[in-house]
């Protein structure tokens, strides 16, 4: 048994890389990492029998194994040949593990691939070598780098349909490079493959010779992408105050970034109260340190007021706590967004009312042109002013992902109106990413200017500054981390 849990360990302490497959509907998105699975061992012999199995009823590739039926797995999914919910997939190879979600294509479905979007750290864009870039392609990517994603793969698929020509790879891989200068990514690569046959995935193809670049595999292994939610500023959004007596009052939730060890200041974020770290409980019992990605209780050295949906943070870096901001909406409801409209917002523990007050504008996914609009329909992406009851916490999307994003929900329905979308009990109107700041001088006129990252006034010269900030949180992390370890080590010192 011991063996069994160093070996779940030796897979989980590798470089985790988390990704998703997307693009317009057929491209290949479900064969591709179907193909990868396979090609990289990772199926085995009962399941390669199943999918043997479902390929015969379902399959659309004659005798050979569908290897998109390797995620497509719903039942309405293999009827129709398309997917339609998220399918998430954990494997790791000798050099790294990996969390992919594949994701639907169908423009029906853009809010599923969103939702894959946002937990991920690249994307992998099919392209049909057939057809180019469609306008599905394009708001995929658009979506990809609304959602914080930096780093973009080309998948130039289907390259056995057109004779593995060198000349239409090319003419789409710059195509596509010209749409996307736009998008601020940090690293885009273009990779010629065959999903169905396996050319270029894991193994190199001698079907393209005149391709001198790493296959998809070795380039996932190889691409770096920094900046891990521990090495940000501490944030831990209080989901429970735990008092199951007199003599115990804990904060219950999950660190969504950063680190933390007994004896640390923290102030609940915008109400100015501060106190040290006590313990950190589990079910296991007290931590010399936790991190990111953990679940714990909190206790304090001394009496101190603090609530569901407030974020505890480090005082050197606190959030963003205002009532007025603007930021980039997905839009993801039949019904169209209406400003003026009241909404309920829910960003990480919190949940309060809030209206759209102006629509700025409507981003052309096509051209990324900003355009003059009223309302917003369903898949459609904008940039907006919002006005919540009391004031929020939270950082920039650009930032923190977890502390910089929110829904906004249907107050009267309060419920998902699409029922041919499994996922969520709520409806979700939207899942958008705070830019942290506002156009509107109205309700913002009055707060402090100080350093660039706590000011709620700047424009977009301090965006950049913010930007730049994230480099030097970055370099921060490391040696903070370090720092805390050899605290916690000593501390551990009898
Ligand atoms: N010839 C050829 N066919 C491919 C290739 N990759 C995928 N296909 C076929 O394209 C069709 C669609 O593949 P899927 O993997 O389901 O496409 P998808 O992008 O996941 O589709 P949605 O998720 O519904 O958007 C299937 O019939 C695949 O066999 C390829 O490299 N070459
Ligand atoms: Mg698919």
């Amino acid at each position: 048994m011991d063996g069994l849990y160093e070996g779940l360990s030796t897979q989980l302490d590798k470089d985790l890389l988390r990704f998703l497959t997307c693009g317009s509907v057929d491209d290949g998105k479900s064969t591709l990492i179907g193909r990868l699975l396979y090609d990289c061992s990772l199926i085995l012999d009962d399941q390669l029998a199943t999918l043997e199995q479902a390929s015969r009823r379902f399959g659309t590739t004659g005798d050979s194994i569908d290897f998109s039926l390797v995620l497509d797995g719903l039942e309405d999914e293999r009827q129709q040949r398309i997917t339609i919910d998220v399918a998430y997939r954990f494997f790791t190879t000798r050099e790294r593990a990996f969390v992919v979600a594949d994701t639907p294509g169908h423009e029906q479905y853009t809010r599923n691939m969103a939702t894959g979007a946002s937990t991920s750290d690249l994307a992998v864009i099919l392209v049909d070598a057939r057809k180019s870039v469609l306008p599905q392609t394009k708001r995929h990517a658009f979506i990809c780098s609304l959602l914080g994603i930096r780093h973009l793969v080309l998948a130039v698929n289907k390259m056995d349909l057109v004779a593995f020509d060198e000349r239409c790879f090319e003419e789409i891989a710059t195509g596509f490079s010209e749409f996307a200068a736009g998008l601020g990514s940090a690293s885009i690569r273009a990779i010629p493959l065959s999903a169905r046959f396996g050319d270029n995935v894991t193994r190199r193809s001698a079907r393209m010779p005149w391709y001198r670049g790493p296959t998809l595999v070795e380039y996932l292994h190889s691409v770096e992408v920094s900046g891990g939610a521990s090495e940000l500023p501490f944030r831990f959004p209080v989901q429970w105050v735990n008092r199951p007596n007199a003599e115990f009052r804990g904060f219950s939730g999950r660190i969504v970034s950063g680190a933390i060890a007994p004896g640390d200041e923290l102030i609940v974020a915008g109400l100015g109260r501060s106190a040290r770290v006590k313990e950190i409980m589990t079910y296991e019992g007290a931590l010399d340190g936790a991190q990111a990605g953990a679940a714990v209780t909190l206790t304090f050295d001394s009496e101190i007021d603090i609530a569901r949906g407030d974020i505890l943070a480090e005082p050197r870096e606190p959030p963003e706590f205002v009532d007025e901001f603007a930021a980039h909406v997905v839009w993801m409801s039949d019904q169209p967004l209406v400003p003026g409209r009241s909404y309920l917002l829910k960003i990480g523990t919190r949940t309060l009312p809030a209206t759209v007050t102006a629509l700025k504008h409507r981003i052309d996914v096509n051209t990324l042109a900003h355009l003059a609009d009223k309302t917003l329909g369903l898949n459609e992406i904008g940039f907006c002013n919002l006005s919540t009851s009391a004031p929020v916490a939270f950082d920039a999307y650009a930032v923190n992902r977890d502390t910089g994003a929110f829904i906004l929900i249907d107050r009267f329905t309060n419920e998902t109106r699409d029922d041919r979308l499994r996922a969520a009990a709520r409806q979700q109107h939207s899942l958008a990413g705070t830019d942290g700041w506002s156009e509107t001088a109205g309700g913002i006129e009055g707060t402090d200017r100080r350093d660039p990252l706590v000011d709620r006034t700047f424009g977009r010269r301090e965006i950049n500054d913010r930007r730049c900030h994230r480099k030097e949180i970055t370099r921060f992390g490391p040696a903070h981390d370090a720092a805390r370890r050899r605290q916690c080590a000593a501390r551990a010192e009898p």
